[in-house]
């Protein structure tokens, strides 16, 4: 996958709440096209891989000499619990945390969001009983080939998301192994509004129904074979779909917007998701340097420089999201890392800092189609999974929360995002493209000797 490409423009802090919170020039790509034209998608798409490309050949996987980790970049937690006080007051105050950190990192974690802690422990149990009980042949009747929508079972080898990292070494497996799934009416708690299409405008046709495959064509495994699974994921689901839809309320009033801004686009959003496994690296002996006490980890997860980089394995390459944003729920094992952007702290290169483990919360990040249509001023940063030797099975449930694809997105009010640089387009066409893009992009991998 590659990264979206867009200039950042000096616009005003709507909320007035942050007045030196400005876009940061030196964390998205430059605009892709001539001056006064508007990209094409695969315009895009290609200063996309460009700056993905760019930004991996230089980027440091420890801190510069003499730079403590505390004094490199992390990702900020926000407890979100005020937003749900019923006042607009605490909403903006949260929603003014939202604003900093998209400007910034573009990854924040939540705290005290609502999903209840029996729902993520269900889940993440699901996840394990699937890679682990559920019989290889039973696995393979699920297999993502057998789906134009790619949902259903993906084993670790079938795809990986980026040919380019692992600064320019040989293309490495993936270790991932994935289960997806999309949106359903029966899984909205909503019922939703009847009008769910699939990303290329289609609706879902009911014929398509199997015994295993619901009419939006997603897949699943019997009852009998995993007992209680369709009922933890729905549980799972209905409560990170509700909270996508909270938290872009929150986007919008960041953005100086109504809060109800969005509504109308998230009648029927998109909604694909994911369990991710993620198998243990066996341990290996590696001569560890003693560090500075000050180079220590300031955070949670964060004890990074121990020696194992060079004999980790890429669990999924590196990628930004596509969609609106995405919300991350994973087990307390790390693994995922975050490409934060060159700054004087960091040589002025791209650095890789593990994102915090912090049980119970949250992990959100900007994805490819809001810093589009924010004009890159809320950022979309590039992120991966690392299995380290010794660090044990993580798995991970992604919910990549799009508006309705079908949903005309009109420009950003100009006083909120600057002047559009992007010609307005459907979020289901846009998703689409940089999806036969990648795909392109990885069959072109393939070919080569
Ligand atoms: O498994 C994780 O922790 C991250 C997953 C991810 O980045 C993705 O699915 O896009």
């Amino acid at each position: 996958m590659a990264t979206s490409t867009m200039s950042p423009q000096p616009v005003p802090d709507p909320l007035s709440m942050h007045a030196a919170s400005g876009a940061s020039s030196s964390s998205v790509p430059p605009p892709p096209t001539a001056p006064g034209g508007t990209p094409s998608i695969l315009e895009e798409v290609a200063a996309a891989q460009r700056h993905l490309r760019s930004r991996l050949a230089g980027a440091l996987t420890k801190p510069p000499p003499g730079v403590a980790v505390a004094a490199l970049p992390s990702v900020p937690l926000i407890d979100i619990g005020p937003s749900f006080d019923g006042t607009l007051e605490s909403r903006k105050q949260v929603a003014s945390q939202i604003r900093e950190a998209c400007l910034t990192t573009g990854f924040f974690q939540i705290s005290n969001h609502g999903v209840s802690a029996a729902a993520m422990a269900g889940v993440l149990k699901q996840a394990e009983r699937f890679f682990h009980e559920l019989s290889e042949p039973k696995k393979q009747a699920m297999h993502i080939k057998h789906s134009a929508l790619f949902r259903g079972y993906e084993p670790h080898d079938y795809t990986y998301v980026n040919p380019d990292d692992m600064a320019g070494a040989a293309p490495q497996q993936e270790t991932k192994e994935g289960f997806n799934w999309g949106y359903e009416e029966a899984l909205d708690p909503t019922g939703g509004d009847g009008a769910y299409v699939e990303l290329d405008g289609s609706r879902p046709s009911a014929a398509g129904a199997t015994a295993t495959t619901t009419a939006n064509g997603n897949v699943w495994p019997a009852e009998e074979d995993l007992p209680g699974f369709h009922a933890a994921i729905a549980t799972y689901y209905g409560q990170v779909l509700q909270l996508a839809r909270h938290l872009f309320r929150l986007f919008a009033l960041s953005l100086g917007l109504d809060e109800t801004y969005f509504d109308g686009l998230m009648t029927h959003p998109g909604g694909i998701a994911r369990l991710l496994y993620y198998a243990a690296q066996p341990a290996v002996e590696v001569e560890v340097e003693v560090e500075d006490e000050s180079k220590k980890g300031a955070d949670e997860g964060e004890g990074d420089t121990d020696g194992h980089e060079e004999a980790a394995k890429l669990g999924l390459g590196a990628h930004t999201d596509y969609e609106c944003f995405t919300l991350l729920l994973s087990s307390t094992n790390p693994g995922l890392e975050i490409l934060f952007p060159p700054s004087a702290v960091s040589d002025n290169k791209p650095i890789w800092r593990p994102c915090p483990v912090r049980p119970g919360t949250l992990t959100v990040n900007v994805a490819d189609f809001l810093m589009r249509w924010t004009n890159g001023l809320y950022k979309s940063t590039i992120h991966r999974v690392m299995s380290k030797p010794g660090a044990g099975e993580r798995y991970s449930v992604p919910f990549f929360f799009s508006i309705n694809y079908d949903g005309e997105v009109a420009p950003l009010p100009e006083r909120s995002v600057g002047e559009s640089l992007f010609v307005p387009l459907k979020a289901g066409e846009y998703i689409l493209e940089r999806l036969k893009a990648t795909k392109l992009l990885e069959e072109r991998e393939k070919e080569k000797p």
